[in-house]
Formats: C-alpha cells, structure tokens, sequence
C-alpha cells in the first residue's frame, strides 16, 4: 500500500556513492534529482485510431522503446499487420520524436512457423505474445491449445531466438480469478520451460509470490518478467476501498498483500530477471465506468513516478535504474539506451483525465499527488 513518502535523507544507502545506480544531481530549490538512463517500457498497449494519437506522447516523452502489445481489434497476427501498426505508431508521434516501437505478433492456433521466419527478417518485431483465449482484453482469438497446436511455431521461435511474452493465467471459469496465474504456472509454464529449455520466455505482468519464485528458479537469460506500477503498489483491497474501484481493474487482477510485497522485494533486491513493463491499458472513461467495465489501468503519465515511489519507499533507489533501463534490453539481446532522463524530487498533480476526440481516459493515481516529475535532460 501507499504509506507516506519520507525523503531520501544523508544515512540511506542511495547516499553511499555504490558504482552501479542512478547519479544524484543537486539542483537549486529542489530537493533532490536522479539522472537515469532512457527507460524503456517492455509491455504497452497503445490501441490504434483516435487512442493511440492520444496516448503515443506520454510513452515518448519518458520511453526510448517499447514493447507494443498485439491486442488490436482484429489482433496483429502477422508480419505485414505489424508492419502497417508500427507506421501508424511512427505517424502519431509527436515531432522529432525518437521514440521506437518493438513489434510483438499475437499468437494463435493456427500460425505458422513460417510466420516467424518473417517476424525475425522483417527487423521490427521482437517477440510474440501468448494470450490464452479469453484470459484478458481482446483475447478471444488467443491460443486454446499450446502444446497441441502450437508447438512448431514455438520451436522455430527457439530456431530464430525470437522470445515469447506470456499472459499467464489460466481461463477455466471454473478456476477461481486469484489462483489463475498459479495454475497456468504448474499446468502450462513450468512444463513449456522443460520442453523447450531454449525458448526465451517473458512471464508479463506477475502478480504472485509463486510467479517470483517460478521465475527465480528458471536460468537467468531464459526466463524473465515483467512488472506493472499497479501490482507494486496496490492490492485487492485497492478494488473495493470506499466502493468498486473501477479504474483499480486490471488483468491480471490485484492480489493479496503478501503477494504484493513478494513483487516489491523481487524488484527491490536487483534481481536481473525482472525490468519494468507498464502494461498501461487505455480505455475510455465511459468503458470503465459502465456495469460491465473494461480491464485495463492507463498508467504511462504516472509510471516512472509510481516506480522511483516504491524503490524510494524500499530504500533502494540505487536498484532504480537496472530495473528501468538495464535488465529489458540486456535480456531482449539490444542496446541500452544512452540518453538520460531526469528524475525530479518535486511534486506534481496528475490530471483527473486526458480528454481527445471521443472522450476522456483516466489516469492511474488520477487527482492525486505525486513526488517524483519525470523530465528529458538536453
Ligand atoms: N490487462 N487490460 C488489457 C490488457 C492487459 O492482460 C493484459 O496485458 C487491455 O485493455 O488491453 C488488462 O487489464
Ligand atoms: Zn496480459
Ligand atoms: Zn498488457
């Protein structure tokens, strides 16, 4: 949960001077500033049409690269559909932008291995995402039978190095929601890692204490995850606090307190095995707030702040910027950035929403008070 934000003060290990972390910067009139390497965000949704042209700037303004999620409608399932959404991605950037999109193909019964082959030549998509049919946002179309169906697509993956992103619950309605992700673990992961040791997989967005210790337990290099702002900070109390709390649900959703802090302590001690994936999800204000409402946290304005809080909190400012900007691409096999954003200790009111052409988002901590303002450093 949110406590209370205390400044870094001299005594805390961020003042020690280690050899690896962010660089501390005195600023006039403030009170503290860290210099980080370019984030990048290795799991973003960024839709298409009206949205993206109002979502695009706030992932640009902070993000060298991201990870562009294929859950379009109808999904980017091959080569050419990746082609054409990266250019539609480039067209709505603001100008002299640099911002890079990294492709992702969605992945379904009936791919071919074929595919993949173009996937790796083509230059711009860097993995294919497993959705199990039906677990999350326009998944419908998702795999209903990895091993079945899916498996010589998945060893020409292994062939081209070409690394699968994994939404991991399982979507038997009969499984409760808060054991999903567990299940898919012991049903679907674990035996996926033994069958194919070589295949590079990103377990997205974990939310379980046994998502951190599955993934610990797999080779670093082969196995890695990723980890939002909502599953480090808030818990399944977050959904129902004063009322339901539509813009608190995700997928997947929020998990007990224990599970929380596991997340937490993962990120916080420097494991390699996990770096920063947003997975903000914009939806319309009206689609949350309906009786039947969208899964999805819109987080990109508030995401590095929501971060640079919970290793602050954690006193572990010094893990920020391995877990920012170094562990996605070492694991993705590309360079790290070599720009530098700044990172201000100095407050800042997140709006209460974005509004564009057909209506409004709402933002992750809409209304509130944040203490660190992300800024690009010329
Ligand atoms: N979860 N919403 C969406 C995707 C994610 O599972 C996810 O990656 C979305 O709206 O696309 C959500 O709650
Ligand atoms: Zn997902
Ligand atoms: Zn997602």
């Amino acid at each position: 949960m949110i406590k209370t934000l205390n400044l870094p003060c001299k005594g805390s290990k961020f003042f020690l001077g280690k050899a690896e972390g962010p660089r501390p910067i005195k600023t006039k009139g403030v009170k503290m500033d860290l210099s980080l390497t370019r984030p990048d965000d290795w799991h973003l949704h960024l839709r298409d049409g009206d949205l993206l042209g109002a979502v695009v700037s706030h992932s640009a303004h902070h993000f060298g690269r991201a990870i562009i999620m294929p859950n379009l409608k109808p999904p980017v399932m091959t080569t050419a559909a990746a082609v054409a959404y990266r250019e539609s991605i480039l067209k709505a950037l603001p100008e002299n932008s640099d911002f890079t999109p990294l492709m992702t193909l969605y992945l379904t019964d009936h791919m071919s291995p074929n595919e993949i082959k173009l996937a790796r030549r083509s230059g711009v998509v860097f993995a294919v995402k497993l959705y199990p049919a039906g677990a999350t946002t326009n998944s419908q179309d998702g795999v209903t039978d990895l091993f079945g169906k899916c498996l010589p697509v998945l060893e020409e993956m292994v062939e081209q190095n070409m690394p699968l992103l994994v939404h991991g619950e399982v979507t038997d309605p009969e499984v409760d929601i808060f054991d999903r992700e567990k299940l898919f673990i012991d049903t679907i992961l674990r035996p996926l890692v033994q069958k194919l040791p070589r295949l590079k997989v990103v377990m997205e967005h974990v939310t379980t204490l046994d998502a951190v210790r599955f993934v610990e337990s797999c080779i670093e290099g082969s196995v890695a995850a990723t980890v939002t702002p909502q599953h480090l900070l808030l818990n399944r109390n977050s959904l129902f606090q004063g009322g339901l709390q539509p813009h608190n649900y995700c997928l997947p959703v929020l998990k007990r307190e224990i599970h929380r802090q596991a997340i937490v302590s993962a990120v916080t001690r420097g494991s390699k095995q996990f770096f920063l994936g947003t997975d903000s999800a914009p939806h319309e204000r009206r689609w949350k707030e309906c009786p039947c409402g969208c899964a999805g946290i819109y987080s990109s304005p508030v995401a590095l702040s929501l971060y640079a809080m919970v290793f602050e909190q954690a006193g572990a400012l010094d893990k920020l910027e391995a877990f920012t900007s170094f562990n996605g691409p070492d694991f993705y096999g590309l360079p790290r950035n070599t720009s530098k954003i700044r990172l201000s200790k100095a407050q800042w009111r997140v709006p209460e929403s974005y509004a564009f052409e057909s209506g409004e988002i709402v933002p992750m901590f809409a209304g509130q008070t944040l203490e660190w303002r992300p800024s690009t450093m010329d």
